[in-house]
């Protein structure tokens, strides 16, 4: 997502706001697990302490009124004439009402005040928080009946359809149905959840924005989606029954290497290994194996690095930084990758005095401002009715 470009004063008759409707919707972690979503795979994600604020109102009228404080924006039109915006934000708002109609759910005209803690760009879904949380807020106001897995349903056609990212389930499915103080080792092909106690001990998780967003991310993102699934293609020539790639298995791979070019079979290999380290990932988790824990971080990173090329100078730079470091158990990139955040396992007593060396060593070497953020596994979009 990017940031609005237009900016505009609070319309006058949004001063006074009586709010029918308040949304919380977090933005997401992912321990471990990464492109392993659109392949039908496993992931760890965990919504977390920082979210973006909605407030709703009817007005009764055909129109939706929206205004960002944050982005000082406003948008304005009708139901019925839903077209894409050149404004990349407001496409996932757009998106979700255009699939919300398509559900065959009636809306009305509605205003609403949006406010966000969350970084753009930054690789903890902004982009799901919005669609989830906007989409639950209508689902209140206008009291639509949808279920919680019909929203994240509908928010990621949103952004598949609508905004033209072709996004796994991961996001929105943390973004809507997290726990507190828990991680979801999420089944991405049943979508079986299960609720994994966060008991990292005395350690906490901390993210380090980067502040680089390289352009490649969207593009790239597709492609490793299509090398994926080209090596299926030619997998299920002969066994018609493997549906993705998360049931290929690593003789299957082996017995195809001649066949399936050596990108795609490298992309493969990674995605069967990082699945692999989900279920691994739970064990050290479940037994309070932090060192273990970390090194299937670190093991994940450097398949993001080599295998399935995502990682970038700026995520590589912090990934080798922390590993160094006895306080420090495990550091990856998190998210789609060039560019955002890493997410590190670290000693709580120890993350004021590495923040402090971190960030001056990154501005040394890149010139550009770390942000770190550190977050706890939170609960999943909260509703409120006024
Ligand atoms: C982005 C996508 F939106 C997710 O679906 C997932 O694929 C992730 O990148 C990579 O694990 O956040």
């Amino acid at each position: 997502m990017k940031p609005a470009e237009n900016n505009h004063p609070i319309p006058e008759d949004f001063k006074d706001f009586k709010t029918e409707v308040k949304v919380a919707s977090p933005g997401r972690i992912n321990l471990i697990g990464e492109h392993t979503d659109y392949n039908q795979g496993f992931v760890m994600p965990s919504a977390i302490d920082k979210k973006i604020y909605f407030k709703l109102r009817k007005n009764e009228s055909n129109s939706c009124r929206i205004y960002s404080e944050t982005f000082d924006t406003y948008i304005e039109f009708e139901l019925g004439k839903i077209t894409k915006s050149k404004n990349s934000w407001e496409n996932y708002l757009l998106g979700v009402i255009d699939e919300i109609q398509n559900f065959g759910k009636k809306l009305q005209g509605f205003d609403c005040i949006i406010n966000s803690e969350l970084p753009i760009g930054a690789g903890i879904s902004s982009s799901a928080a919005l669609e989830c949380g906007f989409a639950g807020g209508l689902n209140s106001l206008f009291s639509l009946n949808l279920s919680q897995m019909e929203i994240v349903k509908l928010s990621q056609r949103a952004e598949n359809n609508f905004v033209g990212n072709n996004c796994g389930i991961m996001d929105q499915f943390a973004s809507v149905m997290s726990r507190k103080n828990h991680f979801i080792k999420l089944d991405c092909e049943s979508l079986e959840a299960e609720f994994i106690p966060a008991e990292i001990q005395n350690c906490k998780l901390l993210l380090l924005n980067t502040n680089v967003s390289h352009n490649l991310a969207d593009s790239e993102y597709n492609t490793r989606r299509q090398e994926c699934e080209r090596a299926v293609a030619i997998i299920q020539q002969k066994y018609p029954q493997v549906g993705s790639l998360r049931h290929v298995s690593f003789e299957m791979l082996e017995e195809f290497k001649e066949k399936i070019d050596p990108i795609s079979l490298k992309r493969c290999r990674y995605v069967l290994e990082e699945n692999k380290r989900v279920q691994q990932t739970e064990k050290a988790l479940r037994s309070g194996d932090l060192k273990e824990l970390g090194n299937l971080m670190y093991a994940s990173h450097r398949g993001l690095q080599h295998q399935y090329e995502v990682s970038c100078t700026e995520l590589d730079f912090l990934v080798d930084f922390s590993e160094g470091k006895s306080f420090i158990y495990g550091s990856r990139m998190m998210g789609g990758g060039f560019g955002g955040c890493t997410i590190n396992l670290i000693e709580s007593d120890k993350i004021d005095e590495y923040i402090a060396e971190v960030e001056k060593v990154y501005q040394q070497k890149f010139n550009i401002t770390l942000t770190p953020i550190i977050v706890v596994p939170d609960e999943g979009t909260q509703i409120t009715k006024v």
